[in-house]
């Protein structure tokens, strides 16, 4: 520790540890400063955000899939956590690298503000270059902090070149790294910020100084996120959505079993699943809030307001919502009762007619305000069904986590291509003309619900008694509606379950067996027929390109 001086510049560990604590600091720096940034030209969507988003763009669907099954909804925290443990990573890195090598320590920060602003105007839903900024403040701002704090260590000579001896350590680094570390205007006289030496105090007050400023600015840049997000929850609370012109007809009374174990009839919002790629959920203020129609065939182009829409006839339908990426026996399905405006009513008095009526345009491109595209077919939208653009679920405005405050719901078609949350653009185009968001990802265009049954109880490698074991759960065909559930018990005959009543096509559907459970190892398998006859397939297929199918099995052990 002979160097250990206020005049000497520090060396070997000490050096080491301190330059990776500058890293740190500087990392810290960046991020906040960024987030600062970032609140003022581009509300939640920080540089973390934006390389998250961009890994979540380019992550194989195989991977992602992957994720979702293994992290469920916390796949995005995993990611976000990840981010921030490689970015600390490299920034201890960075920091080690610049206790030698000042300049190229403190440009690798600014590589990884280049990386970020790559990452964010890449996004879907970058619009300007203007992304950017955020990362290269923030950037700019780490740099030069590293750059700075390496400064108070004090400059040591390359290791090949020998030191000449008899000569003061500082006076031999300041000769040779010249303006890079020249003693600052107006601290001459005074040893201890003599800036070739270890500047013990320098280093603790800048340090100390940069990790308060840089604090101030991330909750200063939170403050303003939160006030703007503010405005979107004041304009939730004070949505009042008037009676529906055509109401839901009442739940029948045999349609909700009262079993143990099974999923309810009505999924309430807070159980609902939630697939999307948005890492912040976007806050959207429903006063400002605007949905363009345009495009091929489109007559009368109209802008419409979140007031217009409730001013508009208002139809109520019950409608099970199913994911893409719900594997069999899977949990991404849920049943709500939705409240919004028949989108057929909307696209015809902007002129829009379906192909089969001569129609130009056979796809209908929901885009959303985190630049989310979502392609369904014309023709599936406007035949009859109860499309809609919902404003309600549930007897609630839009949970902001469901897409506040207006999402579309396609009874039939999987949620990747006709659910569109936060939606704020309807383009009709076609679909050789465009490629949807996950169909660029090699998701088939068109996408019909597969008919599907799962068994929610008993759980798998459940331990039911003998005797009489209620197997139940749902089954789903939106759209074409269920007929016939059957159950095997290993490899026995297929058993007719009772099926609870009808709803709607759109909705799925309770079954129930009651099954005389013997002694030992038993897999109980379900499967479904719809009202076109078809009985759902055995053949396994994964979820992409277009849903998972096969029969859902579980495997129970019968205690005497
Ligand atoms: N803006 C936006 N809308 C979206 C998505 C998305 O990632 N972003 N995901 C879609 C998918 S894949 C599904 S299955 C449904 C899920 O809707 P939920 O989260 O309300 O259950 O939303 C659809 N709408
Ligand atoms: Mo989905």
């Amino acid at each position: 520790m002979d160097h250990d001086t206020p005049n000497s510049p520090l060396r070997g560990i000490k050096r080491l540890a301190l330059g990776a604590l500058s890293g740190l600091l500087a990392g810290y720096a960046a991020i906040a400063v960024a987030e600062l940034v970032s609140a003022a030209v581009r509300p939640e969507s920080g540089p973390v955000i934006a390389v998250g988003g961009a890994a979540i763009d380019r992550t194989p669907p195989g991977v992602k899939d992957w994720a979702v099954r293994h992290f469920g909804t916390n796949d995005k925290l995993v990611l976000q956590l990840g981010i921030l443990g490689v970015l600390t990573l490299l920034a201890l890195i960075l920091g080690m690298v610049a206790t030698r090598w000042r300049l190229i320590g403190s440009l690798g920060v600014l590589a990884f503000g280049v990386v970020g602003a790559l990452a964010a105007t890449g996004r879907p839903d970058s619009t300007s270059a203007t992304d950017a900024l955020p990362s290269v403040v923030g950037a700019v701002a780490g740099a030069g902090l590293l750059y700075w704090l390496i400064g108070r260590l004090g400059s040591v000579p390359h290791p090949a070149e020998p030191r000449v001896a008899g000569t003061g350590d500082g006076v031999e680094a300041e000769a040779r790294d010249g303006a890079e570390t020249a003693p600052t205007p107006g601290a001459g006289g005074s040893p201890v910020t003599d800036s070739t030496g270890w500047d013990r105090r320098g280093f603790i007050l800048a340090a100390t100084a940069a990790a308060a400023a840089s604090t101030g600015s991330g909750l200063a840049g939170r403050a303003l996120n939160g006030s703007q997000g503010q405005n979107a929850v004041a304009s939730r609370k004070g949505v009042v959505i008037p009676a529906p012109s055509s109401s839901a007809a009442p739940v029948p009374k045999g349609a909700a079993l009262r079993i143990d174990g099974i999923s309810p009839f009505m999924t309430s919002n807070g159980d609902f699943y939630r697939v999307d790629t948005a890492l912040v959920v976007p806050k959207v203020d429903a006063t400002s809030w605007k949905l363009r129609i345009h495009g091929k065939g489109v007559t009368r182009e109209r802008t419409v307001t979140f007031d217009d829409l409730l001013k508009m006839p208002l139809i109520e339908r019950n409608i099970t919502l199913t994911c893409v990426s719900n594997e069999v026996g899977g949990p991404y399905v849920g049943n709500a009762r939705w409240i919004g405006v028949r989108l057929a009513d909307l696209l015809e008095e902007c002129g829009v007619r379906p192909p089969s009526k001569g129609g130009p345009a056979d796809q209908l491109v929901a885009r959303s305000v985190d630049g989310m595209t979502i392609g369904s077919p014309v023709e599936d939208v406007m035949d009859g069904r109860d499309a809609m653009l919902a404003v309600g679920m549930n007897g609630q405005p839009l949970p902001f986590e469901h897409g506040f405050p207006v999402r579309m719901v396609v009874p039939g078609l999987y949620g990747y291509v006709s659910a569109c949350k936060w939606i704020e653009d309807i383009e009709l185009t076609t679909f050789d003309a465009y490629d949807s968001y996950w169909v660029k990802r090699d998701w088939a265009q068109r996408a019909p619900i597969k008919t599907e049954s799962r068994i929610d109880t008993p759980k798998p490698f459940g331990r039911p008694k003998a005797g009489t074991v209620m197997v139940a759960g749902v089954a789903w065909a939106q759209h074409r509606g269920i007929d016939k559930v059957e159950v095997r018990v290993d490899d026995g005959e297929w058993q007719q379950a009772r099926l609870a009543a009808q709803d709607t096509r759109d909705t799925w559907r309770q079954w129930s067996y009651a099954w005389d459970a013997t002694k030992g190892g038993h897999t109980l398998t379900v499967r479904a027929t719809d009202r076109t006859g078809e009985t759902q397939t055995e053949k396994r297929t994964p979820t992409i390109p277009d849903g998972a199918s096969g029969w859902h099995s579980v495997v129970v052990t019968v205690d005497a």
